[in-house]
């Protein structure tokens, strides 16, 4: 039987030593952009880093699988997958501007029990894995207590392609201008996710997203006690490409108006 709790702290040091490598070539600015399509930069330390991931998690669990945001391993495992980005939040890293992490969650014959985002901008890891609370930092966090959306502070992105949503997407942002505390759009969706399990936000949704920039998330929410679903309240959030994140007390509310809106 695994032991999750030696591989979640080894996948946290794994983390922190490629956020100290992405951060170092950063400052040496040699970074060289290439352009992936239209609004889509990836970056040659994007690349370096997914490979010391891989390269980490391989030596972890030799037999895994991977699906990772830039491919450079995406072999299929018979029982553990991981999930990973390696710079979630590329075009603000671009800018020199902060949140962007490294995101990287594992998967047991397809069931999710292991989560890492290392926010590289505050030097923050966030974590949790099968059976733990969530920690920041080595602190217990839990999500928020927030009531209701009127007093929520609620998290979302803005899309980057499938523009044919954008109606009902502007629709939700004049309505939680109108009826929440506010919206703030970090940039980095797998930060968002973080920030909703220690309670800094009270709920988060955006569609578009890939698996590599939720699977960590998602499960650090549930382990902090929140809750996950996609935008019809079904639980196709990690591949389906549309997620709802919220505190347990505000799901219903928030579910509620994301399916009048966006649907
Ligand atoms: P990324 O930085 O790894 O690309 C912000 O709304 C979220 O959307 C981020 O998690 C970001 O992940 C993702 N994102 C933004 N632009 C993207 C693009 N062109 N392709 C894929 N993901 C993108
Ligand atoms: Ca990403």
């Amino acid at each position: 039987m695994m032991d999750y709790q030696i591989v979640c702290n080894k996948v946290c040091e794994l983390a922190r030593q490629t956020g100290a490598f992405i951060k170092e070539s950063q400052q040496k600015s040699a970074i060289d952009i290439e352009i992936k399509g239209d609004n889509d930069f990836v970056t040659q330390v994007d690349k370096a880093a997914e490979q010391k991931i891989v390269n980490g998690l391989k030596e972890l669990i030799p037999e895994s699988g991977f699906i990772a945001e830039e491919g450079t391993s995406d072999i299929k495992g018979e029982v553990f997958d991981w999930i990973i980005d390696p710079i979630d939040g590329t075009t603000n890293f671009i800018h020199g501007l902060a949140p962007y992490a490294i995101s990287i969650a594992l998967q047991e014959k397809g069931e999710l029990v292991l989560g890492v985002i290392y926010e590289m901008g505050l030097a923050e890891c966030f974590y949790a894995y099968k059976g733990s609370p969530a920690y920041l930092n080595g602190h217990e966090i839990c999500v928020s207590d927030t009531k209701n959306i009127k007093n929520s502070l609620i998290a979302t992105g803005f899309p980057y392609s499938n523009y044919d949503r954008l109606d009902g997407f502007m629709n939700s942002i004049r309505y939680f201008m109108e009826h929440s505390r506010g919206l703030r759009r970090l940039g980095s969706a797998a930060t968002d996710l973080a920030y909703v399990a220690c309670g800094r936000f009270d709920s988060f949704y955006e569609y578009n997203l890939k698996p590599w920039d939720v699977a960590a998330g998602v499960f650090i929410i549930k382990q902090a006690g929140g809750a996950v679903c996609d935008f019809n309240g079904g639980d196709n959030f990690l591949f389906g490409q549309e997620i709802i994140a919220t505190n347990k007390a505000t799901f219903n509310e928030f579910k509620g108006i994301i399916n009048d809106i966006m649907n």
